[in-house]
């Protein structure tokens, strides 16, 4: 049984967290340390801890991930300009909470990617 983190209790509402967007299946928020003027986290409501985890049994969660980093982007208006999408996997990417999820940062221009 993989180990819960603190956004288990951000979706369950235990502790605050500025929540833009949950149903079901996800939980969309703001990032506590913002790299951009936009950064927000999206991520499915059952624990998966990394990349590495991920099961066809997960793809309907991983899929509204994308169409709520969509809605969320064109709400904040940085769809037009563009934006990134973001996920870190284990040590060398970089993960530091095992709950995987989606970066949607923007709101700026973020140069290159790998630098
Ligand atoms: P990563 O390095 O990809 O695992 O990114 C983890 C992100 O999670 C990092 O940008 C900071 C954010 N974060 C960590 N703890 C909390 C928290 O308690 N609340 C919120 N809103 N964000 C958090």
């Amino acid at each position: 049984m993989a180990q819960e983190t603190i956004f288990s209790k951000i979706i369950r509402k235990e502790i605050p967290a500025d929540i833009l967007y949950q149903d079901d299946l996800v939980t969309a928020f703001r990032d506590i340390q913002p790299k951009a003027n936009t950064h927000i986290l999206i991520i499915p409501n059952v624990l998966i801890p990394t990349v590495n985890d991920v099961e066809a049994e997960h793809e309907l969660a991983l899929g509204r991930m994308f169409t709520v980093a969509r809605k969320l982007a064109s709400e904040a208006g940085i769809a037009e300009d563009g934006y990134r999408l973001i996920m870190n996997c284990n040590r060398h990417g970089g993960q530091e909470v095992y709950h995987i999820h989606l970066h949607l940062v923007g709101g700026q221009p973020l140069g290159p990617l790998l630098s």
